[in-house]
């Protein structure tokens, strides 16, 4: 292993506490430092952050420059071609806007393809598993379906739905879900999505050198591009997976390393696309690959998920979660390994060196992402197990000839996950009158002060997990109801609080209503694409009524404190146009005290938008947070409805402790 050493002891070397808080992860971290491999941790204390770059005051957008501005004085110098500050910082957030819509977007077109392929019977390996999502999505944007057969109405469904993509003029299908007052700001603005392909086009093409060069017009294209992915390409890739594999209600779950097994053959799918894990659980099950598991001296195969692909089959079929995103290197540390396959998006290349360094193949299948010096096994839809079988047979290989020596951390946290907006809707309402009329009604009376979406990745600049954890707490703690996806949610999952049992965290009001409902504080609503899960939710209490007639209204926030990606940027950028007041941590890529930085944080909220916060430490996103919904709830009216409850609460307990 010696040419595998990270090399020269000069590298700064920080406590392990100071980089995560997950405890499997800590350990895993000790022990690649012992086994001299290198992690995402190592390179960021060794890669100080670039200063110029993160206050966005840098492009490098044609060979006139690249030009550096000076943040410190942002109105003191222009670009060679006189590019003001706000022009270059828009177009920087321009770019970040389209890339990350660009992903979540071609990803759910992907879904898209399959879901036209299936019902043409071309791809025989899937099929349309939920029926009576297929005919709620369909009814959702105006399509007849009495009296049709279901191939049918999926047809209509998928030819209505290819317009999120390629339309070139007119609104996308799913502006029929948004607010009717929500879409006249759209409409006012003229910022609703035609189709994503046109939107991202358009974005690239201003933010060229020499087009757009005014930050609010730059801005306004921002918000289309990023509407047209949460309202469009990330929606039609919840809505598709849903009516092909499936529409998640509540599991019990295991989540963090502890779930890898010494004596099984592991294998761990880390990636986005729904349809590579779907077959690789067939793959599992396939009676000649387990017989040949035991024939190598394992004891079964066991399959495993990490980050977003991980979070839809764990929704959907309960398959447990290892980690998030910091923690797919150090899984590998644990030497029990036999086989990673990635597809698309959020994929270290660093994977590549520790995955080396434990004899574990890390294996390649999509199109979109070779990775140098990893193993490639195309996965081709029209026959899926000829890669994942593949797959299976190189991880048995590997655990037959295990040589890295096994170390699993043993920490297991159970959870309940899989809350999709229908099933909150049924198991608020009940099954007869499923309906969002008691969340809003627990937050008119003042039980639930609001509800916050708190998303997002981890990034090793700040220590892993830590913020997610530290602000759920404090929001249930203050009555907020709290919607997760993507790695946040993994992290509150490890941290044991997406349990019933959880609700002795919450306050007063939500603890009653979690209690009475039977349900934890921290709903889990899946992968980063079902952010779009949250949207619908939020329609749908608008829609109920008694919360005012905008998402602007409603007493909620979104937050993504420990974010990386430039999808958690379009993410952000679509919560805010939405109406949305969102709060991100670590970093954000812009210098404050210019005008681009004051509309995104101040002006945008003004013109009926949601509008942008920062701030690093969970204390303090809090605090932001609980201002905001309580600044909405007296606008509509209720602060005296919470005084109200929470004061026949002290009194109820005061009759308790006399009894
Ligand atoms: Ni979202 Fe999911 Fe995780 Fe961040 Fe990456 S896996 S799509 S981007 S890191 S939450
Ligand atoms: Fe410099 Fe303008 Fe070229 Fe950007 S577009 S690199 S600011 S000259």
């Amino acid at each position: 292993m010696a040419e595998k050493l990270i090399k020269g002891k000069e590298k700064k070397e920080i406590p392990v506490s100071d980089f995560t808080t997950c405890d499997s992860t800590a350990k895993m971290i000790t022990k690649a430092r012992l086994d001299g491999v290198e992690l995402q941790f190592d390179r960021a204390a060794n890669m100080k952050a670039c200063p110029i770059g993160a206050d966005s005051a840098c492009c490098k957008h044609c060979a006139m420059g690249p030009c550096r501005l000076n943040a410190k004085d942002p109105y003191g110098k222009v670009g060679v071609c006189g590019a003001t500050i706000d022009t270059i910082m828009s177009r920087n957030f321009a770019r970040m806007v389209a890339a990350g819509g660009a992903a979540h977007t071609d990803h759910g077109m992907n879904m898209l393809d399959l879901f036209r392929e299936v019902i043409h019977g071309k791809v025989k390996d899937y099929k349309i598993k939920d029926t009576v999502k297929l005919e709620s999505v369909a009814k959702s944007i105006g399509i007849e379906t009495d009296g049709k057969t279901v191939k049918e109405i999926a047809l209509e469904l998928y030819s209505e739905l290819e317009r999120t993509y390629t339309q070139v003029e007119g609104e996308i299908p799913f502006a029929k879900r948004v607010p009717e007052k929500t879409l006249e700001t759209w409409r006012k603005y003229d910022i609703v999505p035609r189709g994503a392909m046109r939107e991202i086009m358009d974005l690239m093409h201003r933010s060229h050198m020499g087009v757009d060069q005014h930050y609010e017009n730059i801005t306004k294209q921002c918000s289309r591009t990023a509407l047209a992915d949460g309202w469009g390409g990330s929606m039609v890739a919840t809505e598709i997976s849903d009516i092909l594999f499936g529409t998640p209600s509540p599991v019990a779950i295991e989540t963090d390393m502890g779930v890898l097994k010494e004596d099984h053959v592991n294998i761990i799918v880390h990636g986005h696309e729904p349809n590579l894990f779907e077959s690789m659980i067939e793959s599992v099950h396939e009676s000649t690959l387990i017989d040949a598991a035991k024939a190598a001296g394992a004891k079964g195969l066991n399959l495993v998920g990490m980050c977003c692909s991980g979070l839809e089959v764990f929704n959907r079929h309960g398959v447990p979660h290892a980690g998030n995103f910091s923690s797919t290197e150090a899984v590998l540390v644990t030497g029990a390994v036999d086989a990673m396959t990635v597809d698309v998006q959020c994929i270290q290349q660093g994977l590549v060196k520790v995955a080396d360094c434990y004899d574990t193949p890390l294996i390649t299948t999509n199109t979109r992402c070779h990775i140098e010096g990893a193993q490639h096994v195309q996965f081709d839809e029209q026959d899926p197990k000829d890669c994942t079988d593949n797959v299976v047979i190189k991880a048995i290989s590997r655990f037959k000839n295990r040589t890295a020596k096994v170390d699993i951390p043993q920490n297991i946290s159970i959870g309940v996950h899989g809350f999709s907006h229908e099933y909150i809707s049924y198991m608020l309402g009940g099954s007869f009158r499923g309906s969002y009329k008691p969340l809003n009604d627990n937050i008119i009376n003042g039980r639930i002060r609001g509800v916050a979406g708190v998303v997002g990745c981890t990034n090793p600049r700040v220590k892993q997990d830590s913020v997610h954890v530290e602000l759920v707490k404090e929001l249930i703690k203050n009555d907020v109801l709290v919607l997760q996806t993507g790695c946040s949610q993994v992290a509150l999952a490890k941290a044991g609080l997406t349990t019933p049992e959880a609700a002795h965290l919450a306050g007063p009001g939500l603890k009653e209503v979690c209690e009475t409902v039977g349900m934890p504080p921290v709903l889990g609503l899946g992968a980063c694409v079902d952010n779009s899960r949250i949207l619908v939710a939020a329609s749908e209490m608008v829609r109920v009524g008694g919360l005012g007639d905008s998402l602007a209204d409603l007493p909620v926030a979104g937050c993504a404190p420990e974010y990386m990606s430039e999808k958690a940027i379009c993410i952000g950028q679509y919560f805010v146009a939405s109406g949305v007041y969102t709060v991100f941590g670590v970093t954000f890529p812009i210098t404050e005290g210019t005008k681009f930085h004051k509309h995104l944080f101040e002006e945008l909220e003004e013109q009926g938008f949601g509008k942008w916060g920062f701030a690093v430490g969970a204390q303090e996103i809090a605090k932001l947070m609980i201002a905001h919904i309580d600044k909405k709830r007296q606008a509509l009216g209720l602060d005296k409805a919470r005084e109200r409850v929470l004061m026949d609460m002290a009194d109820r307990r005061a009759m308790d402790d006399a009894a």
